[in-house]
């Protein structure tokens, strides 16, 4: 049976992750906290994912990783960075030092948050981070890529929706995964013998999806679950929001700290194939340019 270690255990998304993977693999589970009520097959490795040497001294004899340490919301700068930047890079060179090749790198969807709601997009897409932790979420896949490019480790990053027993708005029933299609993806992840880096998508067979998830699906991840079944429900307790967070795929993450005006950020001109510029978005930039362009009431004419 593989030995497997989970960062980030006693959070949220480690605990749905301990249980539905109980018996299927040894786990290591570690966190900043203690992890409790410890079962068959279930060891705890307590770590701060900032510091090196606890990097170095979990990752120690594990067949894989499963990397959900760090911080998991929008945060001041300095915690994004300590968790999330220090953090990452830590595992991922704690992991090869230690020989463990395969990693799985728990990103999120606020790494492209700042894609439509009308866009359907795919694992090629260029990043668009809604915040400093969806820029936490990117960093954390190109360290990936530097990783399997230049150490020949195996990394596969999923772009996680929301881990929830059932969707909790109408948000997340395009994003929602529940606990048990969460394992069948990270199984995916562990077992696949043919992945060097790989970005998959975290959701299950919603119908309202916003993404093309089949590269998850090429690798062998069949999820059962579909957020359509909850949707009268979810809807049905739905308080209007604010309609500009509902134009994008990140939401609140979107025009957080923006002056909620997400027009204003506006992305530069992006050429890369697959990536589309919104519309609204451009017509705003174009009018805030010509506003500029005209001269200051005080300019002299000559
Ligand atoms: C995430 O990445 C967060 O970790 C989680 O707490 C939720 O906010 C989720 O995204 C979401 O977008 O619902």
């Amino acid at each position: 049976m593989k030995t497997i270690l989970i960062t980030g255990a006693a959070g949220d998304v480690g605990s749905h992750l301990r249980r539905e993977l109980a018996g299927k693999y040894n786990l290591v589970l570690s966190d900043i906290k203690p992890v409790k009520a410890l079962a068959a097959g279930e060891k705890s490795a307590r770590g701060d994912v900032a510091k090196m040497s606890d990097m170095l001294r979990i990752t120690r004899g594990v067949d894989a990783i499963v990397h959900l340490g760090g911080f998991s919301v929008e945060g001041p700068w300095e915690m994004i960075l300590r968790a999330n930047i220090i953090g990452c890079y830590n595992l991922f060179e704690a992991a090869r030092r230690n020989g463990v090749k395969r990693v799985l790198f728990a990103s999120s969807n606020h790494a492209t948050g700042f894609y439509k709601r009308d866009e359907k997009i795919d694992h090629r897409v260029y990043p668009r981070p809604d915040s400093r932790y969806g820029v936490s979420k990117a960093f954390g896949e190109q360290i990936g890529s530097l990783y399997a490019d230049k150490y020949g480790m195996e990394v596969f990053c999923m772009r996680i929706g929301n881990v929830n027993a059932i969707p909790p708005d109408k948000r997340r029933l395009s994003i929602w995964i529940s606990p048990r299609d969460f394992a069948r993806l990270v199984s995916v992840g562990i077992d696949n013998p043919n992945i060097s880096f790989e970005i998959v998508y975290g959701v299950s067979d919603n119908r309202r999806t916003w993404y093309d998830n089949s590269n998850a699906h090429r690798l062998g991840y069949q999820p059962q679950d579909d957020a359509e079944r909850y949707a009268a429900e979810v809807l049905a307790k739905e308080k209007p929001g604010d309609p500009r967070a509902e134009m994008y795929q990140g939401g609140n993450f979107v025009f957080a700290e923006i002056g909620g005006d997400p027009s204003r950020m506006a992305p530069k001109v992006n050429k890369a194939p697959g990536v589309k510029r919104a519309p609204k978005a451009m017509k705003a930039a174009k009018v805030k340019k010509a506003a500029k362009s005209k001269k200051a009431p005080n300019t002299k004419k000559k």
